[in-house]
C-alpha cells in the first residue's frame, strides 16, 4: 500500500562536509561502480529514476562558511541538505521508494525531512525512522564536542534543536520533522554523555550492542518493529559504521564491537519484510580510508542495500 510497484528514486550525494575526513564523497561512485545500480535493475527489477547529481552539489558551496553555534561548515551542509530534501520529497511524493547513497550522515537532514513531508501529505501518516549506527547522531550544536554536523542530524529532525528562519537549518520546519517517539536505534555503542541524557529525557527507543548480545538480533528486530507498530511507513538510515570494522573498516569513525555482516543484512531483510519501508540511506562509506578494506566495505554496503530492497537468500 505504501509504494507503488517497483519505482525507485536514486539520489547520489557525494558530500563530506558534515565531518572532517575527505573521501566519503567518493562512496556513491564506488557503490555504483561495484554494480549496485545494475543489480537493482537486473536482479531486483526496479524501475530506476536516477538524478545524476553526484557532482552538482559543488556549485551550492558557500565561499565563506564561518562557525555557527559551534557547527563546522553549517552553510555548506545547509545548502546540500536543503536541495537534497526537495529531491527526495519529489521522488517520495510520486510514490517511489527513495534510495540515497551518501556521503556522511549529515545528509540524513535532507533525506528524512523530504520523506517525512511527502509521507505526511500522501498518506496522512507520521513516519518512523530506524537508525542503524554505532553512534546516536543526536547532539545539539551545544552538546556536541566536535562541531561535526554528522553527529547532529537527529537533533534537527526531531526538533530537539531548532533554528530561526534565515539561520542555516531554519528550513527544517515541523512539517519535515519526525517525533522522537517514532525513532528507533539499533547497534549503538559510542554515545556521548549529552546524547545519553537526550535519549533518556525524551524516551527514545534504543537497542545497543548490549541488547543484541542479550536477546539476539531476531528478538531485537521483533521489539524494534513492535515499537513502531504495523502499517507505519519506515525510513531506514543505515550508517555503515554500525557494522564491526572487521566487515566495514573503511569509515570515518570506526568503533569495535559492532554488528556482523549477517546481522546488518538481517536488519535490512526484516525491515523489507514489513512492506512498510519507504526510503533507505546508506552513509559513511569512505573508500579512501583503510584502503585494503575498501572493496570489502563497499561490498558490505551493496549487500545491505540489496537486502533492504527485497533480495532474499532463497
Ligand atoms: N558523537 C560524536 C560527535 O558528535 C561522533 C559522531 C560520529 N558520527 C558518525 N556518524 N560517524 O554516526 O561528533
Ligand atoms: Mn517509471
Ligand atoms: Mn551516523
Ligand atoms: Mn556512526
Amino acid at each position: 500500500f505504501l509504494s507503488k510497484g517497483n519505482e525507485l528514486g536514486l539520489v547520489a550525494v557525494g558530500f563530506s562536509g558534515g565531518q572532517c575526513k575527505p573521501g566519503v564523497d567518493a562512496a556513491p561512485m564506488a557503490l555504483i561502480e561495484s554494480g549496485l545500480v545494475d543489480q537493482l535493475k537486473n536482479d531486483l527489477e526496479y524501475d530506476l529514476h536516477y538524478d545524476d547529481q553526484v557532482h552538482s552539489y559543488s556549485d551550492l558551496m558557500p565561499k565563506d562558511d564561518p562557525e555557527h553555534r559551534g557547527m563546522k561548515n553549517a552553510r555548506a551542509v545547509c545548502a546540500v541538505t536543503k536541495k537534497l530534501s526537495s529531491q527526495v520529497y519529489e521522488h517520495a511524493r510520486k510514490g517511489r521508494f527513495v534510495l540515497t547513497l551518501g556521503g556522511d550522515h549529515s545528509i540524513a537532514i535532507g533525506t528524512i525531512s523530504g520523506t517525512a513531508k511527502a509521507i505526511r501529505e500522501r498518506l496522512c501518516r507520521d513516519m518512523a525512522v530506524i537508525w542503524v549506527d554505532a553512534h546516536a547522531d543526536i547532539n545539539t550544536p551545544e552538546s556536541s564536542d566536535s562541531g561535526n554536523i554528522h553527529g547532529m542530524p537527529l537533533a534537527f529532525l526531531t526538533g530537539l534543536a531548532t533554528e530561526n528562519e534565515g539561520s542555516p537549518f531554519g528550513w527544517v520546519t515541523e512539517d519535515k520533522r519526525i517525533s522522537p517517539k517514532k525513532l528507533v536505534y539499533i547497534g549503538l555503542r559510542d554515545v556521548d554523555r549529552g546524547e545519553k541524557k537526550i535519549l533518556r529525557e525524551n524516551g527514545i527507543k534504543a537497542f545497543s550492542m548490549h541488547d543484541i548480545d542479550r536477546h539476539g538480533i531476531g528478538k531485537v528486530m521483533d521489539m524494534a518493529l513492535g515499537w513502531i507498530g504495523s502499517d507505519t511507513p519506515i525510513h531506514l538510515s543505515f550508517d555503515i559504521d554500525a557494522l564491526d570494522p572487521m566487515w566495514a573498516p573503511s569509515t570515518g569513525t570506526a568503533v569495535r564491537g559492532g554488528l556482523t555482516l549477517r546481522e546488518g543484512d538481517f536488519i535490512a531483510e526484516c525491515v523489507h519484510e514489513t512492506g512498510s519501508l519507504v526510503a533507505l540511506d546508506l552513509v559513511e562509506v569512505n573508500p579512501s580510508l583503510e584502503q585494503q578494506g575498501a572493496a570489502e566495505t563497499v561490498r558490505a554496503g551493496v549487500s545491505i542495500v540489496r537486502c533492504a530492497l527485497g533480495d532474499t537468500l532463497l
